[in-house]
């Protein structure tokens, strides 16, 4: 059987066995196409079954989740956690707090996490919990008690060498702020068993940002291999979340004029560019007030509202997707294109859709996979963990540094795996190479367990 036949046919058990978790083979199907010229020139990876074993997650955990609302009636929701792969550390990944997860969407994440954690270059596995919950129009006692129901039931599956979750969508500081308390209760340890933390209980500075900034550090090197760089240059952003604000802080200060970026309710144009002052007034209007990009023209005149719109119609020459996955399509993608944009850059998981990815290599535009280019928050959670064994809080500038080290590391690995299996500029071959060398590796010295 042809290398090609071989893995066609890992990915078609794969459709065969879940038919429904299209999220699932999506995120399969990317990288395991791309693997192609490691597996013929490495037989040792088909001789241990690696893929198949690779795709099959080590432990699946869900559990009911009943809470009581502000009336007092009972609501169920479903908890997740998905143990993908922990042949390089324990599991690590996040929790998704959103009325859209089910089982594939966590098992889509937790097999793009294992490939990430191991680009960072720490002992990181790979995970992703979740739950049906969406923390928007709940009240603060609410998301407490459903962040309490939760951990009731997870605190016995997780633990500093065991699985670490973090936050992801819908769940941040307040959240994981909740859950460590309950798992402290529970546990009576005050462990690392979580990151994201407050910096008054055992988190790391930057970890807010670092997503954010470590995906503007990866597409700088990008640019500054081509002899390019951020300065004068126009870039548009999707999503105005934790990814997408701290995007735009760290572009301001490379010198370069974001004009779009975009929420739940629609995008916004800015053609003169944010400002420290933008950025500020968005940290408090997403952060602290929880409100909408609807209210950025009322403050800022100049600017344009498009409700209902994403924000790739508006020209420029760097595109971050930070929002989820699949929100950026093939029409968005030939949109992009014919406005000249020459660098697209995840900042969130699987954002941009096969089909988009397909326009942007035909047209050779720089594409960083977000399993390199995002990995920076996991990475600065790897930071932090390491903070919380050694019991010392590094300062801001030691933790920027490391994460800026990171990224720096990821790309040169994402260079050497192209270079050495692929073609020049191919950063999604050379993520998912280097990323599974490494797990691979690891398995097989491991033994079939
Ligand atoms: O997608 C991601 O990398 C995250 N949500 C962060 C995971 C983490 O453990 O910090």
């Amino acid at each position: 059987m042809s290398t090609k036949a071989y893995i066609n046919s890992v990915i078609e058990s794969v459709k065969k066995k879940d038919p429904a978790e299209h999220l699932f083979h999506q995120a399969v199907e990317e990288v395991l196409i791309t693997l192609e010229p490691i597996l013929a020139a490495q037989p040792k990876y088909k001789e241990n079954a690696i893929l198949e074993r690779m795709v099959e997650p080590e432990r699946i955990i869900t559990f009911r989740v009943p809470w009581v609302d502000d009336k007092g009636a009972v609501r169920v929701n479903r908890g997740y956690r998905v143990q993908f792969n922990s042949a390089i550390g324990p599991y690590k990944g996040g929790i998704r707090y959103h009325e859209t997860v089910t089982l594939a969407t966590l098992k889509f994440l937790g097999f793009e996490q294992t490939f990430k954690n191991s680009l960072t270059g720490l002992p990181m596995g790979g995970g992703k919990g979740g739950s049906d919950f969406d923390t928007r129009g709940k009240s603060e006692g609410e998301v407490m008690r459903f962040c309490q129901a939760f951990m009731s039931e997870l605190f016995r599956h997780i633990g500093q060498f065991t699985d670490v979750p973090a936050g992801d969508l819908g769940l941040g500081g307040r959240e994981i702020g909740y859950l460590f308390g309950q798992y402290k209760k529970l546990t009576n340890q005050y462990t690392g068993v979580l990151t994201g933390k407050g910096l008054d209980f055992g988190g790391s500075l930057i970890r807010t940002e670092a997503t954010g900034y470590g995906l503007v550090y990866f597409a700088e090197e990008m640019l500054k291999i081509r002899n390019d760089g951020f300065k004068g240059k126009v870039c548009v952003i999707s999503g105005a979340g934790n990814v997408g604000v701290h995007t735009a802080e760290k572009l301001l200060h490379l010198g370069a004029k974001v004009v779009g970026f975009s929420d739940y309710d629609g995008a916004v144009y800015d053609k003169d560019g944010l400002t420290e002052e933008k950025i500020a007034y968005l940290k408090d209007l997403v952060f602290v007030k929880r409100g909408s990009l609807k209210e950025y023209n009322k403050k800022f005149e100049k600017a344009e509202f498009y409700a209902g719109k994403k924000s790739w119609f508006i020209p420029c020459y760097a595109a971050f997707p930070t929002s989820r996955e699949n929100e950026l399509d093939e029409n968005d993608a030939q949109t992009l294109v014919k406005n000249g944009v020459k660098a697209v850059c995840e900042g969130a998981n699987m954002p941009c859709g096969p089909k988009a990815i397909e326009v942007f290599r035909k047209n050779k535009v720089l594409y960083a996979p977000g399993k390199a280019s995002n990995a920076g928050g996991v990475g600065t959670s790897g930071l932090e963990m390491t903070q919380n064994s050694i019991r010392l809080s590094w300062t801001r500038e030691e933790v920027d540094a490391h994460l800026n080290k990171i990224m720096k590391n990821i790309h040169n690995a994402c260079v050497n795996a192209y270079m050495e299996y692929g073609a020049d500029g191919d950063y999604m071959l050379g993520a998912n190479i280097a990323g599974f060398k490494k797990v691979a590796d690891a398995m097989i010295a491991q033994g079939v367990v």
